[in-house]
């Protein structure tokens, strides 16, 4: 007798629920399967990634003396699914007589999950992810039946629950919140720290040459990859990132330079999710960090913040919605993905940018992410399916429970204001503000008419108008309607006129 412990590849913890109490006898199994990486077509350097890091995994616990029974994508008999996995796995160790799982981070995994135990006839329990600060059931106990969530109340809950940055039960300094400081353009003399390069050891390699092989006509490129994908070198990240880069993270979070695709963030998010690093750690390292003196207060706040606070709740609201948060579609968005999401190729330079940085790095920083593609495609009415595939396609850190919620939620207003109170539409203004990325466009960000204009500035007003009724409704943005009411209307009708002309010309996608 024994017990199968089933790991999949964003389970990479040693704290996991499941690997927990593990006795002689037991056997871990962690499987390469082919449907994780093509249902839909992850950038190859997101598999590389997380193949790499389960692999490094596997061997830290072996190291340890546990039973690891690794199946390797190139197994000629691997069946390409986590059930047939699993059931093969059992033919292998047909002494286990029951599995231990964590629960996964998708729907459509937990479905599958689900059905194991009619399927294996053995015992299966699934196990509460608790590397997650907030269980389901506090979540709920927050939400209640509200139709409308504020991450700034679920935030001060957290605070309170963790204690970081309290002092009994005030916030240090006296304010929750300090992101009206961390709203800062980043100066010409101010330099992005330079980052620390992790060589691929022989291990990755082999991985990183499986990989273009066999996924090589996926998005993005592996050239260059420099990544942790061991717990060792995820450390030595998370501290580089707490001594070096923390200090400015705050002040210039929103900011954005051309060619400059991390400034100060943290690049942790695909350490975090997969497992290597934990939540917990890093925030305790930021409040320790604060404590000395190292890190100022509206730094270390804005990075608990999106810690505790975003990652948090947006994972609360994708298992409180799911399964038909999928599919919502608040302001009836139809059109098709344009095909320079897959290419980069497109005057817009902003896009341009943030696309290739993408492509290169399978990472862009949150402002790209929100305020130039999220922003692009609200404005331009796409389709939220096609925005949360392409999402979750390109960045390494991309896991349905955390691009659904920011897709769906954040950028697309797709939910109709479950998740934000009101929809991130900015002018090319914004992007001007927050970054140099206008003085490299042959687009002038001045203009809203004309061949020159940026197509930002008319495809806003266009936005406003389209969604007038709703956005009047609103009071975070009867304002904006209010400034629609004062523009004068043939100005209005040329804008709306280019906006028309600018998404027909669209190259769609033909889904890639
Ligand atoms: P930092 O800027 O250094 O932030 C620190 C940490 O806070 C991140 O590592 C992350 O763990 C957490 N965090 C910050 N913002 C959010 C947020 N909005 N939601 C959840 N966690 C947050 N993040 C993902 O991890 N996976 C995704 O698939 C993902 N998709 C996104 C899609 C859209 C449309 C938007 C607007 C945001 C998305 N984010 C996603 C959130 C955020 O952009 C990334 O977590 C962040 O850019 C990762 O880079 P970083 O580690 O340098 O973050
Ligand atoms: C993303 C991913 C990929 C590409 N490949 C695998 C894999 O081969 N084996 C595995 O266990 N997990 C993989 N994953 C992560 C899973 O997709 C993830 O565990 C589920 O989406 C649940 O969050
Ligand atoms: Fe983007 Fe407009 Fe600026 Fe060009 S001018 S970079 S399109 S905001």
């Amino acid at each position: 007798a024994g017990t199968l412990r089933f790991v999949l590849g964003d389970q990479l913890s040693r704290s996991l629920s499941s690997l927990r109490d593990c006795a002689d006898g037991d056997v871990v199994l962690m499987a390469e399967v082919g449907d994780e990486a093509t249902y839909v077509r992850h950038h190859q350097r997101k598999i590389a990634f997380l193949f790499a890091a389960m692999r490094h995994f596997a061997g830290d616990l072996r190291a340890e003396g546990l039973s690891v029974d690794y199946v390797v994508l190139d197994d000629p008999a691997n069946t390409a699914s986590f059930t047939g996995e699993l059931a093969r796995a059992l033919e292998r160790h047909p002494d286990l007589d029951r599995v231990v799982v964590t629960e996964p981070g998708e729907w459509r995994v937990l479905e599958m999950m689900e059905d194991w135990e009619a399927f294996i006839g053995r015992p299966v329990e699934i196990r509460s992810d608790d590397r997650f600060l907030c269980s389901h059931a506090e979540f709920a106990a927050y939400a209640g039946e509200a139709k409308s969530l504020r991450m700034e109340d679920f935030y001060r809950g957290m605070r309170r629950r963790t204690g970081f940055l309290m002092e009994g039960e005030r916030p240090i300094g006296g304010r929750w919140n300090l992101d009206s400081e961390n709203r800062e353009p980043l100066p010409a003399r101010v330099q992005a720290p330079e980052r620390p390069h992790f060589e691929p050891d022989q291990t990755t390699q082999e991985v990183l040459g499986l990989v273009s092989g066999r996924f090589g006509n996926h998005f993005g490129s592996l050239d260059g990859f420099d990544y942790p994908v061991t717990r060792h070198d995820a450390l030595a990240y998370l501290d580089w990132f707490t001594e070096v880069a923390l200090p400015n993270f705050g002040t210039y979070q929103d900011a954005m330079r051309q060619g400059e695709p991390l400034l100060f963030h943290s690049h942790l998010s695909a350490l975090i999710n997969c497992g290597l690093l934990l939540p917990r750690e890093c925030c305790e390292r930021a409040v320790a960090a604060h404590g000395t003196g190292a890190v100022p207060l509206n730094a270390a706040e804005g990075f608990v913040r999106q810690i505790i606070g975003w990652r948090e709740f947006v994972r609360g609201v994708y298992w409180r919605e799911m399964p038909d948060y999928a599919g919502r579609n608040a302001l009836r968005a139809e059109r098709r993905l344009p095909d320079f999401f897959w290419t980069g190729d497109t005057d817009l330079n902003c896009l341009a940018q943030s696309i290739r940085e993408t492509a290169a790095n399978a990472y862009a920083h949150h402002i790209q992410r929100l305020m130039v593609l999220g922003n692009f495609c609200l404005l331009a009415g796409i389709d939220p399916r096609e925005v949360q595939e392409w999402y979750l396609v390109v960045f390494h850190d991309a896991y349905e429970w955390v691009e659904m919620p920011n897709v769906v939620g954040m950028i697309l207003h797709a939910d109709g204001g479950l998740l934000a109170t009101k929809p991130y539409a900015a002018s090319g203004n914004y992007i001007h503000r927050m970054s140099d990325y206008c003085d490299h466009c042959r687009f002038d960000v001045k203009q809203r008419t004309g061949e020159d204009a940026c197509p930002f500035n008319y495809l806003y007003w266009d936005f406003v108008a389209r969604h007038r009724e709703r956005l009047a409704r609103n009071h975070r943005t009867a304002r904006t309607v209010s400034s629609l009411d004062r523009l004068d209307p043939a100005r209005l009708d040329q804008m709306r006129e280019s906006a028309r002309r600018f998404l027909h010309a669209l190259p769609a996608s033909a889904s890639y």
